[in-house]
């Protein structure tokens, strides 16, 4: 946590601490580390209960922040509020948002290293509005010159806008991310936020073409029809009713009372106008658009052979326009399979079937392209070109854990990302805290966590996981089905305590799975898996099917063709990149499956609680060390506080530490010399010895001071 003097600390008030004192009871305790029966679920679940329920939605661990998702707009996200926790440490306010925001910053600025804030939950627990809030403040905050004040705007903006293209409408939340999304926050060395960079994570396309029951394709569709101007709907011919439509009524969900798409559209097109679009973009952003909507509507029939025709192409007239295409190519391009033998080109006719499955795959891939298009241009608009050193604060929202009545390859690669994401988690604290102790030598009590690396490899690993079957199958065109992909897997992991099948389950668990199943027990709960379309979906991925159904149409759509990452070799690609930062976390539970605001679901919850290894992560915590530093750095620190290592100490750092913090009065319990890094159990220790640290240096030469400057 934060080393840096406390700019505008906020002194607590009287009524403050009396406010805390009697209200404890009341709100419960603000760190679960300080919580008395602090092994047990109950009391755990009690204590979120209890905050909740008085609109208090954040508790840490420590320093990782708890959040449960409230469904109703709380007075907590103003400027005001921004101001009370900029610059103050950790544990004087009550848990924030912005209080983790704001100690990232500060880290980062002390110690002059990246950081990563990483947000986890399952989907709608509150990742992509806690991303935002994140985002909110370090524009907000930090320092300003108005030249960098287009950059920040432009960060803000950068999300209604990716929000409209890759979010839609799911069972689980009505503003749900269909994309993965890492952002990088840069700052110069005076600590202002000075450009922003994104990646983003395999888009779920599918969603373009076929939409569960209750679910709709993504917002900007409607955002178009439903707000788009007389004019540009005109020039694009697009009527304005969404249930003209069959790519956006196919789930008949058009409407949804939480989201209101005229209000959105006119905020998407004012942020496209600050992210630098001009109009000729514009245009040939919703001409693309336009042109999947006029697709969808594209219908064939059997002719008397059964081959598919294009009887009426007012639709597809509309396509070519949008995209320049010569209408003749279109049209033998999406009813016609090219064939290339040794000198000669043969067409051969598609079925209707195959017809509709190339306009869709069409659609998909339009859709993605654009996609991808559009994060490069906002990625541009942000970009800082200075050479200058920066540091960066990068930012996880990817899409949540889900389970749906029926679950197909979307989420299959959801989960996993998940699955990734709590490895991740699990190395960086449960397990690489206890090998520190270890490596350190500090007395230990291993503390039992579900590792869920099992899970991981059971998808991932070489030639033996589920990926690696599925893209073997992918590779043997016209011979493997979806269903000898599940065969496969039952020769592979048959025995996989993770992994079942019809085939290879008893009596009693088999009448829950159907013969097209496979089941995999998450770290977060079990899913069902359809394999219906896993092969289909995994090669729309790997491009090689989009090339095979329309090469032809591929050579001429000038759609940027830049994202042709596989998702496996992109996460581990996240991974590394995380790797090499600090990390900050955010765990954020759903308080109830039906959106209601104030309810408080026990069981959800207590589940939620469970997978995400909260209670390990006290019991780290717990029986830990809040803060620990290297004898040097302690050393260089905090020398000033005492006679004996003023103005130097002429041995080995860890000597005068031990000398140091004798003479601050550190109690044997407090602390722990480990061998290279001295361990400080609570943050109140430290905290006293900062303040000590600012009186000190007060005192000290301006030239001393200088000295001190940037720590
Ligand atoms: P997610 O990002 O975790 O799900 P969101 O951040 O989209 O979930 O949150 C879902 C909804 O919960 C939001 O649209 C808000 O209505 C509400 N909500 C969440 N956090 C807050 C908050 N701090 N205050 C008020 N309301 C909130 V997904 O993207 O589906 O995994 O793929
Ligand atoms: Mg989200």
């Amino acid at each position: 946590f934060c080393l840096l003097k406390k700019e505008k600390k906020r002194k607590p008030t009287k009524l403050d601490m009396e406010g805390a004192l009697t209200a404890r009871d009341r709100v419960g305790i603000q760190d679960f580390v300080l919580l008395d029966t602090h092994t047990s679920e109950t009391a755990f679940l009690g204590n979120l209960k209890k905050r909740f329920s008085e609109d208090l939605i954040y508790t840490y661990i420590g320093t990782l922040l708890v959040s449960v998702n409230p469904y109703k707009e709380l007075d907590i996200y103003s400027k005001k509020q921004m101001d009370i926790y900029m610059g103050v440490n950790f544990f004087e306010l009550p848990p924030h948002i912005y209080a983790l925001a704001d100690n990232a910053y500060h880290t980062m600025m002390a110690e002059a290293n990246n950081h990563f804030i990483l947000i986890s939950g399952e989907s709608g627990a509150g990742k992509t509005e806690a991303s935002k809030k994140i985002l909110q403040y370090y524009a907000v905050s930090c320092p300003s010159t108005t030249l960098l004040d287009s950059v920040r705007d432009r960060m803000l903006v950068s999300n209604p806008v990716l929000e409209a293209f890759g979010n839609a409408k799911t069972l689980k939340n009505d503003n749900s991310s269909r994309f993965g999304k890492y952002m990088d926050i840069q700052f110069d060395i005076q600590g202002d936020a000075v450009g922003g960079h994104i990646l983003s994570y395999l888009l779920e396309k599918s969603r373009v073409v076929h939409q569960n029951h209750g679910e709709r394709n993504f917002h900007i569709f409607y955002q178009l029809v439903e707000g788009g101007e007389e004019d540009l709907l005109h020039q694009l011919g697009l009527e304005s009713n969404c249930q003209h439509y069959s790519y956006l009524v196919q789930d008949e969900c058009a409407n949804v009372t939480s989201i209101n798409d005229k209000n959105d559209w006119k905020t998407v097109r004012n942020a496209l106008s600050v992210i630098d679009f001009d109009e000729s973009d514009i245009q040939h952003l919703f001409g693309i658009i336009a042109s999947v909507l006029h697709l969808g509507n594209v219908q064939f029939e059997a002719d008397s052979k059964g081959y598919a025709t294009l009887n009426k192409n007012t639709e597809l007239r509309w396509v070519s326009t949008l995209l320049g295409i010569n209408v003749q190519v279109l049209q033998e391009g999406l009813t016609y399979r090219k064939i290339e033998a040794k000198t000669d080109e043969v067409l051969s006719p598609f079925t209707v079937d195959h017809a509709i499955y190339a306009r869709n795959a069409l659609a998909k891939a339009i859709y993605g392209r654009t996609f991808t298009w559009l994060v490069n241009k906002i990625n541009d608009s942000m970009e800082n070109k200075e050479p200058s050193r920066k540091t960066v604060i990068g930012l996880l929202d990817i899409y949540g854990f889900e389970v749906f009545y029926v679950n197909s390859f979307e989420q299959f690669c959801i989960n996993y990302c998940n699955e990734k994401l709590q490895q991740l988690f699990i190395q960086l604290t449960l397990k690489s805290e206890q090998e520190e102790y270890e490596a350190e030598g500090i007395g230990w009590e291993p503390v039992q966590f579900f590792n869920n690396k099992i899970i991981c490899d059971l998808v991932e690993e070489k030639h033996r996981g589920i990926i690696s079957v599925l893209d073997e199958e992918c590779l043997r065109p016209g011979e493997a089905t979806d269903f000898t992909f599940l065969e496969k897997l039952e020769e592979k992991m048959g025995s996989h305590p993770h992994f079942i099948t019809h085939k290879l389950s008893d009596k009693k668990i088999r009448k829950t799975l159907d013969r097209g199943d496979f089941r995999l027990l998450h770290y977060a709960g079990e899913v069902t898996y359809g394999v219906v379309g896993f092969i289909d979906k995994n090669n729309d991925m790997l491009y090689r099917n989009i090339k095979y159904v329309s090469l032809l149409l591929w050579s001429i759509i000038h759609v940027y063709l830049t994202d042709k990452l596989q998702f496996k070799s992109s996460l581990l690609g996240l991974t590394d990149i995380l790797m090499s930062k600090e990390p900050w976390y955010v765990r954020c539970l759903k308080s109830n499956e039906s959106k209601q605001p104030g309810r408080f679901d026990d069981v959800l919850v207590r589940h939620q609680v469970k997978y995400l290894g909260l209670m390990e992560h006290l019991r780290v915590r717990r029986a830990g060390f809040a803060y620990r530093r290297r004898y040097e750095l302690f050393l260089q620190r905090y020398k000033p506080l005492c006679p004996a290592t003023w103005p130097h100490w002429r041995g080995v750092a860890a000597e005068g530490v031990e000398v140091l913090v004798q003479h601050l009065g550190y109690l044997p319990d407090e602390y722990k010399m480990g061998r290279t890094k001295i361990f400080i159990r609570h943050p109140r220790t430290l905290f006293a010895t900062e303040d000590a640290f600012e009186v000190c240096k007060h005192k000290l030469a301006s030239r001393i001071q200088a000295q001190y400057k940037g720590y």
